[in-house]
């Protein structure tokens, strides 16, 4: 399978609110299978090649700020196609308009404390991954369970 890796990150709002583990149940619940997490503090020296492409922006400053304000989870979910799959059941960044049945959908209403960063595109998740998780982080292991989740075509 030509599976692909995308970084979730349960944002201090998501901490804070006791929903890590909802957020973990669905990722799991929908099939992806988990291969690095941990907790982690936030810097600015993180957050300014997380959000670079955000920086001079009118809400960076404030973006950054909240994202320090409490730990974060990261957790790296692989799948096929898992990048857009993990975006599916994100929703849209404005969560109180996010689709019923997504993440940010059913649980948040805020744009900015919106509970969860996903991965936006292949190129992103490699770069993410490399920023957050070392080699030793990110775990190799047989699901045998798989042989229900996927088919013998997908599995190739
Ligand atoms: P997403 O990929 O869905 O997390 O959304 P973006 O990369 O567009 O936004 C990154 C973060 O900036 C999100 F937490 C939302 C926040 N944001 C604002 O606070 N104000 C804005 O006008 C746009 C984004």
């Amino acid at each position: 399978m030509q599976a692909q890796r995308s970084v979730v990150m349960v944002k201090p709002d998501g901490l804070q609110r006791g929903l890590v583990g909802e957020i973990i149940s669905r990722f799991e619940r929908k099939g992806l299978k988990l291969v690095g997490i941990k907790m982690l503090q936030l810097t600015d020296e993180v957050l300014e090649h997380w959000y670079a492409h955000h920086k001079g922006k009118p809400f960076f400053p404030r973006l950054v700020s909240f994202m320090k304000v409490a730990p974060v989870v990261a957790m790296l979910w692989e799948g096929l196609d898992c990048v857009q799959t993990v975006r599916m059941l994100t929703g849209i960044t404005k969560a109180r308009e996010a689709e019923a049945g997504s993440i940010r959908g059913d649980l948040a209403v805020s744009q900015q404390l919106n509970l969860i960063h996903a991965s936006d595109s292949i190129e992103m998740a490699q770069k993410e991954e490399k920023l957050i998780f070392s080699r030793e982080e990110i775990f190799e292991y047989k699901k045998d369970i798989e042989v229900f989740v996927y088919s013998e075509e997908e599995r190739e």
